[in-house]
């Protein structure tokens, strides 16, 4: 199935100081309309466009012939789920369910945070942090490039994208900043929320 590329959930300006209303224009406009429209060219050609694109990511992942469209569908995908993984005065602890949750499985929400940073920041060249559900218990996972954890059966809860695209107009070579910002500022958890009511 052709694959829309979503409007932003917010205004392009909404993320302020943070992520800048040009760093957004370019990020979505720019960035994620050409992964949506190479997916959508690439996906007719392989005749899979009777698949969703989850069918279509699940269906080529770790094949090596089809690593262009499993590259573009992947990347249109997370674009989507990073968008709504941000939000206007996100961020913070979260309280309620994800926040019990959070202090079940990883011990605390500093401990969380520990794991999180370090998997964004550790993550070498372009890729994805994740939080993600993985028979049932919460983890925090790392992709390269454009991998995604549901080629690994888990079910994504949240995401950031560490591709230097993602910052470098707004934080040049400071990811570390960036992640501490997308924490602190960013990260939302009514997504989280929603996610895992789904699962
Ligand atoms: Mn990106």
């Amino acid at each position: 199935m052709a694959y829309a590329l979503p409007d932003l959930p917010y205004d392009y300006s909404a993320l302020e100081p943070h992520i800048s209303k040009t760093t957004l224009e370019f990020h979505h406009d720019k960035h994620h309309n050409k992964y949506v429209n190479t997916y959508n060219e690439l996906v007719k050609e392989a005749g899979m466009d009777d698949k969703s694109i989850e069918e279509v990511i699940k269906a080529i992942a770790g094949d090596s012939s089809q690593q262009k469209l499993f590259n573009n569908a992947a990347q249109a995908w997370n674009h989507t789920f990073f968008w709504n993984s941000l939000k206007p005065g996100g961020g913070g602890e979260p309280s309620g369910e994800v926040g019990d949750k959070i202090k079940a499985d990883f011990g605390s929400f500093d401990k969380f945070k520990e794991e999180f940073s370090t998997a964004a920041s550790t993550q070498f060249g372009s890729g994805w942090a994740w939080l993600v559900l993985d028979g049932g218990s919460l983890k925090v996972v790392k992709t390269p490039n454009a991998v995604n954890p549901l080629v690994d059966g888990q079910t994504p809860l949240l995401t950031l994208d560490v591709w230097e695209h993602a910052y470098y107009l707004d934080y040049q070579n400071a990811r570390a900043k960036f992640i501490e910002t997308f924490l602190s500022s960013l990260a939302n958890w009514d997504f989280v929320k929603e996610n895992m009511a789904k699962a």
